[in-house]
Parts: structure tokens; sequence; C-alpha cells
């Protein structure tokens, strides 16, 4: 595959194909394995990613990458192939989370800062010899509009640090993925989602114009517009689709090489009815598809639930919601798919 970021950006959201969002932190991914009743070790973390890496079926129709955390980047196979190697295998193109995670912003109660740049420029170095091509760095805006959450500060010290990012990560032959998720948690309506969304995404962009970042060598991960889950209120594919594009071609230039969302929180078929509802008002300026990590993730694990037995119901249920979120990354999934499944 060519090298040049652009052409990898482009791979990364190609003939309806999406991400695999499977980064979770040591502390993520042991919440998610709580559920299922599953002891988070270095071996039980390894089993589960090798199951959905080699599930050949979802891999090499429907998952153009895979956002990797840094000990799965370093690890092997049960049988010693480099976990990389797998991916590599199918087609997929492996990536890096290189964010310390969401940190409490000092004198600003409730909003956080997203750390991680020092030895920023080292650690990418590494990862492209490991074979990361792209990667991530998530930053997180949540809303508490009672308590003036989040601050201006907030918002462009985030945007800030996601420019500084992108900028080392094209220095080093990575695309950058900018993620600033404007969380779903709270109890706002769509307009609030809309107006805080706009906000970051606005402050985004002129912080990686001013960066000199090459747009068209970034993938975009964004929420989508939506009332907060606390709100008591579930807004209809129709209205997603319609707000999420209307903010867009406001503030998202079309130069950028396409755009991958996150779930969020959204139900598996909650994030696959808003995102084929996007794609069905195309076309778009850009290219968009799914990064899911929970919509994707949250039926293999149930299936699996830590047993080897499990593995080909679990690859199975992955391919499932892998095949969903690809029609719908075209807009041509519908209900009556996930009945008949
Ligand atoms: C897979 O989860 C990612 C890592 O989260 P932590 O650093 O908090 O463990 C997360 O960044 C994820 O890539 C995105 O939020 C998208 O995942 P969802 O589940 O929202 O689709």
């Amino acid at each position: 595959m060519s090298e040049r970021l652009e052409d990898i950006a482009a791979a990364m959201v190609a003939d309806g194909k999406g991400l695999l969002a499977a980064d979770e932190s040591s502390g993520t991914i042991k919440k998610r394995f709580d559920v299922i009743g599953v002891e988070s070790t270095a071996d039980s973390r390894r089993d589960y990613r090798e199951m959905m890496f080699r599930a050949s079926d979802a891999m090499t129709k429907y998952i153009s990458g895979v956002i990797l955390y840094d000990e799965t980047i370093h690890q092997n196979a049960a049988d010693g192939t480099p976990l990389v190697d797998i991916i590599k295998a199918s087609g997929a193109i492996p990536g890096i989370k290189v964010d310390a995670g969401a940190k409490p912003l000092a004198a600003f109660p409730g909003d956080t800062i997203t750390e991680g740049l020092d030895g920023l420029r080292e650690r990418l170095a590494e990862y492209y010899k490991l074979g990361a091509r792209f990667a991530k760095w998530r930053a997180v805006i949540d809303i508490d509009v009672a308590k003036g959450v989040p601050s201006a500060t907030s918002i462009g010290s985030n945007a800030h640090a996601l420019a500084r990012y992108a900028a080392l990560c094209q220095e080093a032959g990575i695309v950058p993925i900018v993620e600033p998720e404007v969380l779903m948690d709270g109890a706002h309506d769509i307009d609030i989602c809309y107006e805080i969304s706009k906000a970051t995404l606005t402050k985004l962009y002129t912080e990686l114009y001013a960066a000199r970042v090459v747009l068209e060598g970034t993938i975009l991960k964004p929420n989508m517009i939506l009332a907060g889950k606390k709100s008591g209120k579930v807004s209809s594919p129709d209205e997603v689709a319609e707000k999420t594009i209307k903010l867009f071609r406001e503030t998202v230039p079309a130069a950028i090489g396409g755009i991958a969302f996150l779930s969020g929180g959204q139900t598996d078929e909650q994030a696959t009815a808003n995102l084929n509802a996007i794609n069905a008002i195309g076309p778009h300026p850009w290219t968009l598809t799914f990064s899911y990590g929970r919509a994707l993730q949250a039926a293999p694990q149930k299936a699996w639930s830590g047993k080897a037995a499990n593995v080909a119901a679990a690859q199975a249920a992955f391919a499932h919601r892998a095949h969903m979120n690809h029609l719908a990354a075209l807009g041509q999934w519908q209900p009556t798919l996930e009945q008949a499944a």
C-alpha cells in the first residue's frame, strides 16, 4: 500500500469499511471484562483481541483498520504470531492510541484535558517501526450547562493539544485520527449538543490550520449530534442525520481524508441506524464511516465470555455487527436485516 498520508487516510474510509476501536486502556477493558465475568490479565486481553483479529470474515470484508493499545501492539498471538501481522494479513491497517488519557483540567472543575504530548515524537517513531500507520488521540468534552462545563479554556486547550499531536503524527508518516468527543452522557438536549460540538469543531480546525497540519492526511472521529442520555429523549435517526450533517457542513473542511464516527454509548442498533441515516441523505463532501468501540464489541464480548469454546460464536457476532455497520456506511442498512440475523 502507498505510504502517502492522504492514501492511508483514504484507505481507512474506503469501500464502506470502517475502523475497529480496540484501544481500551487497561482500566476500561477491565470494566468491560467485569461485565462478562472475565478476569483481565495480559493473556485474557490477548485471547479476546486475537479472537477478533482472526475473525477473517469480518476483518477482510468490513474492517479497514484497528486502533490498538500500547500493550496490544507489542503482543503475540497464542501461536507466537505478532497480533499486528494478523491484522495486516487480513488487509487492515494497524493503528495506535497515543494519548495518555483525559485528566482534570486545573482550575476548571468538571473539565478535562487529554495528556500525552511529552515524548510523543519518540513514541511515534517506535510505533511506526512496529507497523502503525495511523494514530488516535481522544479529547473529552463533557456537558453540564448548569456548571459552565465545558469552559472555553477546555475546548481551546484540547483543540491545541489535538493539533500538536496531529502535526507530530504527520512528521512521523502516521495519519492522525483527531477525536474531539463531546460526551452524550449528560442531561442536555440535541441543540446544546449541536452548539457545544460547533464550538469544539470550529476551534479544532482553527488550531489544525495554525499547526500546518495537512488536512487530506487526517481523519476526524466525531460524536454524532444527539440528545444526552440523561435527557430522557432519544433523538430519531432522521434528526441525528439532519443536525450532524448541517453542523459538519458549517465546520468541517471538505479537504479532510474522511470521517469515522465514535459510538459514544449508543446501543448497537442506534449506532448503526444513525450512521445509515447520515449516509442515506448524501452525497456528502466527505466519506462517513464508523470507528466504533462499544457498538462493535458489546455483542462479541458477551458471546465470547472468556471461553475458547465460544470463539466461533463471538466471531460471528462481530462479523454481524461489522456487516451491519458496513451497510450503514453505504446508506444501505435496513432494520429487517437485524431481525433476520
Ligand atoms: C475503545 O475505547 C477507546 C479507549 O477508551 P479509554 O482510553 O477511555 O480506555 C475510546 O477512545 C474509543 O476509541 C472511542 O471513544 C470510540 O469508542 P466508542 O465505544 O465510543 O465507539
